[in-house]
This record gives structure tokens, C-alpha cells and sequence, in this order.
């Protein structure tokens, strides 16, 4: 049996029996089982095999969507398509030289944002890693403000100084933005501990990518967040890749949801191409925090559409590997179950395309007009 085949039936077999994608339910999952969905084996590389777990799921999708707000779909469906043309605009001037550094673009992992970060209140908080912008913009930054950081102008979010790496905004309870990987984990950790102290009510959503998780901080702030009840939800954005190097080929277990349970914390797999689905587990992760404090990590399941960054040659996957990806397109999805729920039609997602695409011109406009910072501004907000 080829290898992928044999490790595909072995998660199948392992998750049949499991609430959280694993054959364990630690004590504090026992009692909210019933809450949880069985995610069956969705493998690394069988997108078929994901694809017919979503369509099973279809229906279920469809109802929660009725349930929901009109004006809420709406906003989510929007903040998605706003991200991907931020992006593919991102892209355009990029190549036109336009922005400077390192531009890590968040194509294929928009419902992963918009699903986790919509279900949040305005005062919770947010910290990210590098590939950064589309969050920023869906915890309330303007388009304006993240498109001149990225070209270095004055009127950005940090003043030009931090550029497409370190979007922030302390108003918007948005903190970064971070180049190191997995550094955020440790802060974000940080942040929560200081919600619990000060008993502000805080949710923290702590973003980072499937590689941070071989990192020591990782596992040293998961048993800090356990053994501390923090309210702090780590969703770890597996895209399958860091870098050009696949997670096969650099975690020797295959679960990253499972690696709770070390620490006996709450864990859930969810289907990052599926925005319901992530509303519905963040929203679950968000009840626990605020019950007793209680932290979970969620591993939210997505593709990287494009290259790490601008300047990856992507020679280490295939075309056919993307293309089959791509046909699990989060945007599509929504829209397909949006329409199939009746509650909205073509005539409605051309209007959303459309201020989305006015918006990210309004943005480049802003961002083109804005100011190079002054000199003077050489040595403000320097601390190291
Ligand atoms: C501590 C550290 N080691 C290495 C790097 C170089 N590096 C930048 S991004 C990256 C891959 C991270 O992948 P992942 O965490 O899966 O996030 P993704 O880029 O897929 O969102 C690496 C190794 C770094 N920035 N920091
Ligand atoms: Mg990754």
C-alpha cells in the first residue's frame, strides 16, 4: 500500500471514535462531547476525501447559515472577498515594485480570518504572524491604513515604519504582526495572563502557522495556558507548508489538534475551507474562555493558494496539487451554500465584488498619495 494510502486509513480509523480528531477525550472535553462534530479522517493530501466530508456536512452548513443574520453573512462573505482582491492587489503592485521586504499573502486561509475573528467582541484581542494584512483589516483596520504600511507611507498603521510584517493597532485590540516564528505564541500567552489578571473580560485569538508548532515556545505556552486557565484560543493555521518544506516532511505526528491533549486542553480539527465550520468551533472555544478561562487550541485545516511569499519559486509542489486545492476554494464554497440557502443571489455577489474591489482601490489611491515619513521620524518610537 503506497505510503499516503496507508496513513490516510489510519486516521480514518483513529477519528471515527473521537470528538476532537483524535481517539482520547481528555476529562475537560467528556462532558461537552456532544457539542463537538466528528470531523472524519480529513488526510494532508486527499482533497477528495475533504471534499466528501464537506459535502456531507453540506447540509448542516446550509441550515446554520438560515440561522444566522442576514447582515452578519453578508459582512463575513464580504470581509472574504475584500481580503482576496486586497491580496491579488497586493500581488500586482508588488511586482510593480511598489512595496519593499517580505509580502506573505493569506490567498486560500480567508475563511480562517473571517470565521474565527467575526465570532470575537471588539474588545477581545488578536495577535498573528507575519502574513498579517487581511486579519488586520477584518479586526476593523482600515484598508487604507494596511495597504500605505505595506508601501512604507506615513499615513500607515504604524507609520510606514513596520511595513507588510507588522500591521498593529492597539485601538483595535490588533497586536501584530510577528517575523519570528511562533514568537506570538509566547506574547499572546502574555496577553491572556494579563486579560485574567486584570479581569478585563478578554478573549486573546493567538494565529500561527502549522512549522511554529515545532517550536519549543509552543508546547511551553499550551502547559502555561492549561495549568493558569488562561482565555486564550491558539488556532494554528496548518496550510500544509512552511516554506517550501510540507508538514509530513517536518512533524513526525500528524495531528496537530491531538498535541492538546499532552497538556489536557481542549481541542478541536475544523475545515478551514468551510467558514461555518470555523465560526461554530471558535465560537464553542470562545464559550469555554469566558466560562472558566479555559484555552483550546484549534487546528483550522486551509492551502496556501500562492507562494510563502513574493519571492518563493514554488518548485516544490505540483500545479495539479494547487488546482485541486483550489476547486475547495473557501470564497466558492460560501457563495455555493449562500445561494443554495436562498440568501443571496448573483445580482448580490456582484455588488460585494464590486465595493470590494472599489475599496482596495480607494486604499492603493490613499496609499500612493500618502507621505514617505518625514526624517525626523528616523529615531521616534525606537526602543532597541
Ligand atoms: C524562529 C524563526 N525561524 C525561521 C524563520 C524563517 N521562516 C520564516 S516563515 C517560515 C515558515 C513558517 O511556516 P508556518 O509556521 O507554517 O507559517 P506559514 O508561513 O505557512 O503561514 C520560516 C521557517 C523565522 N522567521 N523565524
Ligand atoms: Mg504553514
Amino acid at each position: 500500500m503506497p505510503k499516503a494510502a496507508t496513513r490516510q486509513k489510519t486516521v480514518a480509523k483513529t477519528t471515527k471514535s473521537s470528538t476532537n480528531g483524535t481517539g482520547q477525550k481528555p476529562d475537560n472535553l467528556a462532558k461537552e462531547s456532544k457539542a463537538v462534530p466528528v470531523v472524519k479522517g480529513l488526510d494532508l493530501v486527499d482533497v477528495d476525501l475533504a471534499q466528501a466530508e464537506y459535502l456531507e456536512r453540506r447540509k448542516s452548513q446550509i441550515t446554520a447559515i438560515k440561522k444566522l443574520d442576514k447582515k452578519l453573512l453578508r459582512e463575513m462573505l464580504y470581509q472574504m472577498v475584500l481580503g482576496r482582491r486586497f491580496e491579488e492587489k497586493c500581488a500586482e503592485v508588488y511586482r510593480m515594485g511598489m512595496i519593499g521586504g517580505f509580502c506573505h499573502l493569506y490567498i486560500g486561509q480567508e475563511a480562517i480570518g473571517v470565521g474565527s475573528m467575526m465570532a470575537l467582541e471588539p474588545t477581545d484581542m488578536v495577535i498573528t504572524s507575519y502574513r498579517d494584512h487581511v486579519q488586520a483589516m477584518i479586526k476593523g483596520m482600515t484598508p487604507e491604513s494596511v495597504m500605505a504600511e505595506l508601501y512604507g507611507k506615513e499615513g500607515g498603521c504604524v507609520k510606514g515604519k513596520g511595513g507588510s510584517m507588522h500591521m498593529f493597532s492597539k485601538e483595535h485590540e490588533f497586536y501584530g504582526g510577528h517575523g519570528i516564528v511562533g514568537g506570538q505564541i509566547g506574547v499572546g500567552t502574555g496577553m491572556a495572563y494579563a486579560a485574567k489578571y486584570k479581569e478585563t473580560g478578554q478573549v486573546t485569538l493567538c494565529f500561527f502557522g502549522e512549522a511554529a508548532v515545532n517550536q519549543g515556545i509552543f508546547h511551553e505556552s499550551l502547559n502555561m495556558a492549561q495549568l493558569w486557565k488562561l482565555p486564550c484560543i491558539y488556532i494554528c493555521e496548518n496550510n500544509q507548508y512552511g516554506m517550501g518544506t510540507s508538514q509530513q516532511r517536518a512533524m513526525s505526528s500528524r495531528s496537530i489538534a491531538k498535541k492538546a491533549e499532552a497538556f489536557e486542553m481542549a481541542n478541536e480539527f475544523v475545515d478551514g475551507m468551510d467558514v461555518m465550520a470555523v465560526r461554530d468551533a471558535t465560537l464553542r472555544a470562545i464559550e469555554r474562555a469566558r466560562k472558566d478561562g479555559s484555552p483550546t487550541l484549534l487546528e483550522i485545516r486551509a492551502y496556501r493558494f500562492m507562494g510563502h511569499s513574493m519571492s518563493d519559486p514554488g518548485n516544490y509542489r505540483t500545479r495539479d496539487e494547487i488546482k485541486k486545492y483550489q476547486e475547495r476554494d473557501p470564497i466558492v464554497l460560501f457563495k455555493d451554500s449562500l445561494k443554495e440557502s436562498k440568501v443571496f443571489a448573483d445580482k448580490d455577489f456582484e455588488k460585494i465584488e464590486s465595493e470590494a474591489v472599489a475599496a482596495v482601490d480607494k486604499a492603493v489611491k490613499f496609499a500612493e498619495e500618502s507621505p514617505f515619513p518625514a526624517e525626523s521620524e528616523l529615531f521616534t518610537d525606537v526602543l532597541a
